[in-house]
């Protein structure tokens, strides 16, 4: 038996990481390469493994800490004899690893960064196409594309994400070796890649001034203009002024056919930039734009929304006005591509306008992080991260669909859209949410003088409940009368002693417990409906939620284990909670996990009301103010005190039949309170 320390170990470059989950608890028994924790760079998100098979015995860190190569996050027993080497294996591997890594960096970098960099200077702004080749990733083999960031047409940075894999081990994206406009992508999601297959295709653009920046903005723009592309060329290389006409097509979708329309993005008259997005188009995989070739006017839309493309499909006509001559064309031209190139440029980056890409990509790393409300970690690559600050997204709010709940760019997309069609839909304000209508409210100030308040922060959280589990709960609610004449003479016998205690027995002491026992003889009232599971969970404790009226608004504190509990600690815990809740005392874990809900009137006034269900739960009860009523004893006319008992419940999980028999059960049990006894 020895203990071994668990290092971090080589980051792939990543200085700092911050650690997302850990995956193990001190105990734990682990396999070699099992995952210890998880930490996310800027980059990617990454597992560290264990050294070695054994028992977990310390972890010193814990989720949100930033660690680096080397630091020590835990300690580990191993049982084998031959730890210390392995230990002292361990520990070099990545040491011997990294200098093979950097080895083979080495030759790749020559193959692959050098190249085209010693190309770039010599040519004095030629092009030339390279295809991009999956680098070394680790030693892993046929790791799944989970994203594709980049399509056809695009021009990217040097160290751009070009697709994003995920192997057992970790989530990465594959940055660009070289600066320049994609031709070509070659695989797709889902495709499995391993060092050296083919990647995409590109245009890489040389420079020859020492400039790089301006290299990256402007010389690519024109080089493939004239040069790289055919199809540009016409309309641009022409000389004699005039406009002439261009049918545009559908490219290449990477193979996919018959790709539905979802979108059209411009209307006859449009004027529109080159790579400025034509029609929105899904396919199963995919929701892509389909930019436009050339600058022009869009003269007819050929295509309407359902309509499915394939590859050669007339998509529209477009006018595109040639310049007159280069000298002339040095203005004009000169501002058209500039604003072009600018337009592309913000399109692609947001906020920046001429800067050149390589110090963009700086800013937009160095960003501020977006906040987030959820709390918890947010999955999600840079260049993810990226598109949901130039929409302005909260990525807290939205629930990934990649590996891990990791977000993907699709599901930035879905979101932003999801956000405009609630606000489009008839006005619908974002605090509604429900895709109902709002309400527009008048200008009060013409009837007669008003004041405003900011509501509080409960208030705000009691409406947006209410109006949740109204609108997901079909409602129904079951009146009845309890007769407690009896129940309160005995409760009034127990005022000396509740003096005594210190504790004011109430009605709600007995309705508690009476409704404890009939929640455990009719357990369909004990569940929540998991309706994307459809299933039912059945609850087999017992907590009840006490509706309490507070200065601040209302607040439901839970009193567990109910059936557990006699009427004076049932009393004096209701009386206990209430006076935290008023007085803003109360845990988040006191109103939590109730299983049902009481809330009373009784010590107000009224004859009967429906009470909302506090979903998840399926059903509340409601108490109104007992009044004495003449009961008729099958005699004569006899002076009851009632009570009156609302019932609202879920009718999906509950019948009514269900429900006539818990409100009946309760009037026996609040009847005769030696049944609760039984
Ligand atoms: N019928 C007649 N009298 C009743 C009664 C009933 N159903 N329920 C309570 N009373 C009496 C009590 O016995 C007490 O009288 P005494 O002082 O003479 O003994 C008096 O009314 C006041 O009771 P209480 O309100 O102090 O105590 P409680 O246990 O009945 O209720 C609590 C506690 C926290 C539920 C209550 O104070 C409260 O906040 N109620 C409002 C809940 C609410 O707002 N619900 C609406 C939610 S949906 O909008």
């Amino acid at each position: 038996m020895s203990e071994q320390e668990i290092k971090v170990p080589d980051l792939g470059g990543a200085d700092e990481v911050e650690i997302i989950e850990i995956t193990v608890s001190e105990g734990d028994t682990v396999e070699e390469e099992d995952s210890i924790l998880t930490v996310e760079s800027d980059k990617a998100s990454v597992d560290l493994p264990s050294p070695a098979s054994g028992k977990i015995t310390k972890i010193s860190v814990k989720v949100g800490d930033t660690l680096k190569e080397g630091d020590v996050v835990g300690m580990i027993e191993t049982d084998d004899a031959d730890d210390e080497d392995n230990a002292d294996d361990e520990d070099e591997k990545p040491a011997r690893d990294e200098d093979e890594d950097q080895e083979e960096d080495k030759d790749e970098d020559q193959d692959k960064e050098e190249k085209p960099k010693k190309s770039a200077e010599k040519s004095g702004g030629g092009s030339r196409k390279e295809t991009v080749k999956v680098p070394s990733m680790d030693g892993a083999e046929d790791v799944p594309v989970i994203e594709i960031n980049v399509q056809a047409g695009d021009e990217v940075a040097e160290e751009d994400p070009l697709v994003t894999v995920e192997s057992d081990k970790a989530t990465f994206e594959i940055p660009s070796p070289y600066a320049g406009k994609v031709e070509k992508v070659l695989v797709k999601e889902g495709d499995k890649l391993s060092e050296g297959d083919d990647l995409l295709e590109m245009t890489i653009v040389g420079g020859g001034d020492d400039e790089a920046g301006e290299e990256t903005k402007e010389e690519p723009k024109k080089e493939t203009e004239s040069k790289s592309e055919p199809k540009k060329e016409a309309p641009k290389k022409k000389s004699g002024g005039g406009t002439r006409k261009e049918t545009v097509k559908v490219p290449n979708m990477d193979g996919a056919e018959d790709v539905p329309v979802l979108e059209i993005n411009v209307k006859d008259g449009d004027e529109v930039a080159e790579e400025d997005p034509l029609v929105t188009v899904e396919s199963d995989k995919a929701t892509f734009e389909i930019p436009s070739p050339f600058a022009g006017k869009v003269t007819k839309v050929l295509v309407k929304e359902g309509d499915k493309l394939s590859e050669g499909d007339d998509l529209l006509e477009l006018t595109i006005t040639e310049d007159g001559g280069e000298e002339e064309a040095e203005t004009d031209t000169e501002t058209e591509t500039e604003e072009t190139t600018e337009e592309s440029s913000k399109d692609k980056d947001g906020e920046r306008e001429s800067k050149p890409k390589s110090e963009e990509k700086g800013k937009s790393e160095e960003s501020e992080p977006v906040p987030r409300t959820g709390g918890g970690k947010v999955h999600a690559g840079p260049a993810v991260r990226k598109l949901a600050r130039e929409y302005g997204v909260d990525m807290g709010r939205i629930k990934g669909s990649g590996p891990k709940d990791r977000i993907l760019k699709d599901d930035i997309q879905a979101y932003v859209k999801g956000e405009l069609q609630k606000t489009q839909e008839g006005g619908v304000s974002a605090a509604s949410g429900a895709g109902i209508p709002g309400v527009k409210l008048p200008d009060f100030s013409q009837f007669g003088e008003v004041e405003r308040e900011s509501m509080s922060r409960i208030q705000v959280a009691t409406a947006n409940n209410m109006q949740r589990n109204w609108l997901n709960v079909p409602h129904v609610t079951q009146h009845d009368d309890a007769d407690i004449t009896d129940m309160d003479a005995f409760r009034k016998d127990l005022k000396a002693e509740g003096e005594k205690r210190g504790v004011k027995m109430t009605p709600l002491a007995f309705v508690l417990k009476a409704c404890a026992h009939a929640l455990a003889e009719l357990p369909q009232f004990n569940v929540s409906l998991d309706m994307e599971r459809k299933e039912l969970v059945r609850k087999k404790y017992i907590h009840i939620g006490i509706a309490v009226d507070t200065p601040n608004g209302l607040m439901v504190p839970v009193i567990r284990d109910v059936d557990k509990k006699g009427l004076w600690e049932l009393a004096a815990e209701a009386a206990e909670l209430a006076g935290k809740a008023r007085d803003k005392k109360l845990k988040p874990n006191e109103m939590q996990g109730g299983c049902f809900s009481i809330t009373s009137l009784g010590g107000i006034g009224g004859t009967a009301f429906t009470p909302i269900v506090s979903t998840p739960e399926v059903a509340i009860l409601g108490l109104s103010k007992a009044s004495m009523k003449p009961v008729w004893d099958g005699k004569a006319f006899q002076p009851r005190l009632m009570m009156p008992l609302s019932l609202s419940y879920d009718h999906r999980a509950v019948n009514g039949a269900d429900a006539a028999r818990f409100t009946t059960l309760l009037s026996d049990l609040l009847g005769d309170v030696r049944r609760l006894l039984l």
